[in-house]
């Protein structure tokens, strides 16, 4: 895209920004040489996630468009570590993009995890009100101070489920003592302990022999990683516990990020947006046909009133902790897009 970079004297307008990108759109090929960047782009989920179909597509756009010149290699399903080396190594720049749920990133960005708290999203209409609103601009602002940078928009995993090898989880008793991998992550081990389980943090690299070798007797994910990771392999029942809404930051290296020129920029964010949009679409569909697929495999599937749930965690504290922890502002951030969490 350098090649449509218009000379440092006449300042580029807004205006002129937009008219050259559609230009060159339109017009990609202009014979000029140009600086080549090679990105890694690595995830934690398999290759027949729709996250993984989705960014594939994406990365051919994007290669097209930019004449070749951004050229992103897809690294899926953990080859480059767990999630919590990885995103080490994107922030020292081994690798340049990645894509990760807030919950984990807050290890980093503290407010990041705050669409998790327990119970708080209805629905997926509220889901992408918030994230694809202020709560999620807020949350895009916090992560640009750590040094990546957020694409606007989040990528689904989904709403979390819960699923075990020993016994059906119907109510909050179900839980208390039971050891259960939770990723790594203060608010989901904050979470399961105020609902009187055994929470270990395990990133997803391990979770599959973590739970064949009975390390846990459960986990919680969406159904769409449930299938995907063939997770009903090792676990029997799944209870619709709906506990929380997960997403996944599409992240940058800053610097990596700073070295595309802004045309290029242009590009990439234009098709990695429009590819979130449409794994949204994927995931949701996915996550509403999987249950009888999965019933099929033998998993035994149960309901939940969350409303006992959701009781117990306010009685153990935990809203109102997690309230002072992220700070008024971001709280009600939350709360006008959920209702009052009490
Ligand atoms: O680690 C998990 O459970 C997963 C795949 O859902 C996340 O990335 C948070």
């Amino acid at each position: 895209m350098e090649n449509i970079v218009i000379p440092a004297r006449r300042p580029m307008t807004r205006r002129g920004a937009l008219v050259l990108g559609t230009a060159a759109l339109a017009a990609p090929a202009v014979a000029r040489a140009q600086t080549k960047f090679t990105y890694k782009f690595a995830n934690n989920v398999p290759l027949t996630h729709p996250l993984n179909i989705r960014a594939k597509a994406m990365a051919e756009a994007v290669a097209k468009d930019t004449n070749g010149a951004l050229q992103i290699k897809i690294f899926p399903n953990n080859q480059l570590g767990g999630d919590t080396d990885m995103l080490s190594q994107l922030r020292a720049g081994g690798i340049q993009f990645f894509t990760l749920s807030g919950l984990i990133l807050s290890t980093l960005v503290p407010a990041a995890s705050i669409n998790g708290i327990g119970f708080a999203f209805p629905d997926y209409a509220t889901v992408w009100k918030s994230m694809d609103g202020p709560l999620g601009a807020y949350i895009r602002g916090e992560i640009a101070k750590s040094g990546l940078v957020a694409m606007d928009k989040i990528w689904d995993n989904g709403f979390r489920q819960t699923t075990s090898a020993t016994k059906p989880i119907k109510t909050p008793q179900d839980l208390v003592g039971f050891k259960i991998r939770v990723p790594p992550s203060p608010l989901w081990t904050s979470m399961f302990k105020a609902l009187g389980a055994a929470p270990t943090s395990i990133n997803f690299a391990e979770v599959y022999s973590a739970l064949q070798t009975h390390l846990v007797d459960g986990q919680e994910n969406p159904l769409a990683i449930i299938s995907v990771a063939k997770l009903y392999e090792v676990q029997k029942y799944c209870a619709l516990t709906n506990h929380m809404w997960d997403g996944f930051w599409f992240l940058a290296n800053g610097a990596a990020w700073k070295k595309l020129p802004k045309e290029m920029q242009a590009v990439f964010t234009k098709h990695v947006d429009e590819a979130a949009l449409l794994e949204r679409g994927d995931v949701e569909k996915l996550n509403a046909g999987l249950q009888s697929d999965l019933a099929a495999k033998g998993m035994v599937f149960n309901t939940v009133d969350a409303a006992p749930f959701r009781n117990k965690l306010r009685s153990a504290g935990f809203y109102a902790e997690w309230h002072k922890k992220y700070g008024d502002a971001a709280w009600k951030l939350l709360e006008k897009s959920v209702g009052s969490l009490g």
